[in-house]
């Protein structure tokens, strides 16, 4: 980011009841990151889940509902928003949660607006925590807050704008993709897990789709996003969460959680090892039909280097995976670990330099194309919501099976 820095905007009339700003420090836009990447937003290709798709079609400026859908949605922001900021498109939905692309009125400086509803369904606590921890961090590779502004119902975080795709879109649409490539990308994500580690913060929802790159650029930085299941460890100084909450996406959560057993940053490192894994191969290292066959090999740490193109990968990628998806988190590598590990220390010297894209991109495409068939045959596929349900639960219902499928994060309250 540049190197210096301003206090941005300022409101002329005192807050509303209930609402304040929050000044935060935001860096200048001199740098050439930020004038690239707001040139132009490019195509992106969304293979991997539907939630994905989504962010896909709103990407663009228009989606399947046009302007409506985002005049509707414009409706939603407070005018002290809309007074410092222009509304431009809506670039991502998640549970309980909007987030739109906008323009400051003054500097044009582009960011996202992530905006929450609180109380109805997503307890005020939660979205303090995610607020704390995103006050807390600043990093490269973790997304920067910019300033908050609160009413009763809603919380809307500016946040920088990272418009450079999700990770997977960026290996299937650059057509070469090597060891090394995988390589630069897990180094960025695991500088930021070190660095949110070191602070006791525990991400817990770690997967492909939550991994930004700042601009289009080759040289792009990668972002981690959504701290919305994110929470302070034992370790930190802060309220911790309860560490033994169920969280998450089903195919990245950690042995231990499945477990209901209490757990640490370990469980970052393990969905670390699943990305790895995706990223390497265009495959997930545990998937089944049912939810109790994924928990049983989750727990037995049960997956395979098998079938394409395990056979030209090296054994140092292979040893940095078995490292991460170590079924025991006392012997898991660390983010520090991981970071000294040969084959992310060595990536330029001894990392393989073949190209990976052809059979990374077809498992990725078998993967979407099985996802949709079982989809468009399901009369029960909901739309891509999170779940939050008891422990207590055995079974999951058909709906809460196909959510599964579509690898949604859920949050499965102890
Ligand atoms: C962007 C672009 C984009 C999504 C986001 C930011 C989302 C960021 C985010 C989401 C969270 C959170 C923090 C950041 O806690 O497509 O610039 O739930």
């Amino acid at each position: 980011m540049g190197n210096s820095s301003s206090k941005v905007g300022f409101i002329s009339e005192p807050p509303k009841k209930h609402a304040y700003f929050s000044f935060m420090k935001v860096k200048s836009n001199k740098n050439k990151e930020f004038g690239n990447e707001f040139c132009k937003t490019k195509k992106q290709l969304h293979l991997w889940s539907e939630r994905s798709n989504e962010r896909s079609n709103m990407s663009e400026t228009r989606n399947r509902h046009g302007n409506k859908c985002e005049e509707k949605f414009r409706t939603r922001f407070d005018p002290r928003i809309t007074a410092r900021y222009d509304i431009k498109a809506l670039i991502g939905r998640g549970s309980f949660s909007h987030v739109v692309r906008v323009e400051h009125r003054y500097t044009h400086q582009p960011f996202a607006i992530k905006l929450l509803e609180v109380g109805k369904h997503k307890g005020q606590d939660t979205c303090h925590v995610e607020l704390g921890i995103l006050r807390r961090v600043h990093h490269a590779n973790i997304i920067r807050l910019v300033e908050v502004f609160e009413t009763p119902h809603r919380v809307y975080l500016v946040l920088e704008l990272a418009t450079g795709g999700e990770l997977l879109d960026r290996v299937v649409s650059r057509g070469f993709f090597t060891e090394r490539d995988a390589t630069k990308a897990l180094v960025m994500v695991s500088r930021g897990l070190s660095y949110i580690h070191a602070l006791g913060v525990i991400h817990r929802d770690l997967k492909p789709e939550n991994l930004l790159y700042y601009h289009p650029g080759q040289d792009s930085r990668l972002i981690i996003t959504d701290f919305g299941l994110a929470c302070w460890s034992r370790k930190s100084q802060m309220v911790e969460c309860d560490v033994r909450t169920l969280c998450g996406t089903p195919e990245y959560l950690a042995p231990e959680m499945v477990a209901g057993r209490t757990y640490g940053c370990e469980v970052d490192m393990w969905a670390l090892g699943v990305i790895s894994y995706i990223v390497l191969s265009g495959s997930m290292p545990f998937e089944q039909r049912s939810q109790p066959r994924l928990f049983k090999a989750i727990l037995r740490g049960n997956y395979s280097f098998h079938g394409q193109p395990w056979s030209s990968i090296s054994n140092q990628a292979k040893d940095f995976i078995e490292r991460l998806l170590s079924v025991k988190p006392e012997q898991r590598m660390t983010a520090e670990q991981a970071l000294k590990h040969p084959w992310l220390l060595n990536m330029a010297a001894c990392s393989s330099n073949k190209n990976l894209h052809r059979p990374i991109s077809q498992n990725l495409h078998q993967r979407a194309s099985r996802a949709s068939n079982y989809s468009s045959s399901s009369r029960s596929v909901p739309e891509s919501r999170s779940v939050v349900s008891s422990r207590s639960q055995s079974r999951l219902d058909s709906g809460q099976l196909a959510r599964i499928r579509c690898q949604h994060s859920v949050a499965v309250y102890a």
